[in-house]
């Protein structure tokens, strides 16, 4: 019965279990509950992290600020159109209202730059996110290779 609770979690930490999104359960930081982290593995010096975060208070929260060891530096982006194309720009945080806030390609997402490592060929990746009430969390976000999507942010 343990065994059965711990050995999901043991994979979801490995990231062997990448693929499978749902089998990993939420990180819970105060009233935030935070969903499906992952990060694609990267071509050149620069990635994006992405991940779902839900908050259960009426309260609403803020994602001000993220690290990871493997970046020499981490933005939140988000994308705007500009004359037909789509660019990213820096946001200053990202606001976790009463919605689930989707960080996802295309959109929001944490940019993270001059990368240490291509992360190819690994299960997982720990982020730290920290939020202006809810505090820093510690997050493993999955290496994953986007289904059905082009290799662009
Ligand atoms: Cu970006």
């Amino acid at each position: 019965m343990i065994l059965k609770k711990i050995v999901p979690l043991f994979l979801c930490a490995m990231g062997i279990i990448s693929g499978i999104a749902d089998a990993c359960p939420p990180v819970k930081i105060g009233t935030l509950s935070i969903e499906h982290p992952w990060v694609r593995p990267s071509t050149g010096p620069n990635t994006a992290a992405y991940l779902t975060i839900t908050n259960m208070s009426q309260d609403p929260d803020k994602l001000i600020r993220a690290e990871c060891p493997d970046a020499t530096a981490v933005e939140l982006h988000n994308h705007i159109e500009e004359d037909g194309v789509m660019k990213m720009r820096p946001v200053p945080f990202i606001e976790i209202g009463k919605d689930p806030v989707e960080l996802k390609p295309g959109g929001l997402h944490i940019m993270l730059m001059g990368l240490k490592d291509s992360f190819q060929g690994k299960g997982s990746v720990p982020l730290t996110l920290h939020f202006e009430k809810a505090g820093k969390v510690d997050v493993n976000f999955s290496v994953k290779i986007p289904e059905n999507k082009p290799a662009a942010e």
